[in-house]
């Protein structure tokens, strides 16, 4: 069997995985890899010398799709309300440790987390009574929360999974 990619790589494989009485459908694809290791293995006596060339060939063909799927894939983009305050994490610390927000109105809290770990904002006022508790989530993601009205004063935002985690809000 001779294989030509002439056209598009979805429908090359297709074919690719049709003639070899294969399940397979665009983006999805399944390579027996035990069978293929039974192929190159079986080569070198001579028996079905074609067989692992083309399992080989259709092997290469699958991670090219993969790899042109994943290429095509715009990645994710975060970006914070303009109106927001923004509070990072990163190395198990607040990047942003000094926010000021508005006093008397409600604001909206982006908390971006990089870590791949567990964190979330909580905020105290300075008498340490809590006054909003923001989501726990594992990075790298970011959350909107809606930050009800304070009133002007210096409150200190901490991480409820790590105490040592800690910035001051400034609300004026
Ligand atoms: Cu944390």
């Amino acid at each position: 069997m001779i294989y030509r990619a002439r056209s598009g790589l979805a429908s090359a494989s297709w074919r690719f995985f049709a003639s070899l009485d294969r399940p397979a459908q665009p983006g999805y694809a399944h390579v027996d890899v035990r069978q293929l290791a039974a192929d190159v293995a079986r080569h070198p006596s001579g028996r079905d010398w074609r067989v692992a060339p083309v399992r080989v060939a259709a092997l290469i063909a699958t991670v090219a799709l993969l790899i042109s799927a994943c290429a095509g894939a715009p990645a994710p983009t975060l970006t914070p309300p303009a109106d927001a305050v923004v509070i990072t994490a990163e190395g198990t610390a607040f990047t942003t440790q000094h926010v000021t927000a508005p006093a008397m109105a409600p604001f909206t809290l982006w908390f971006d987390n990089l870590d791949h770990e567990l964190h979330n904002v909580h905020i105290w006022d300075a008498n340490g009574a809590s006054i909003f508790v923001g989501e726990t989530f594992t990075g790298p993601d970011a959350r909107t929360a809606l930050v009800p009205p304070l009133t002007p004063g210096t409150y200190t935002f901490k991480c409820d999974i790590h105490p040592q985690m800690t910035g001051t809000l400034v609300v004026g």
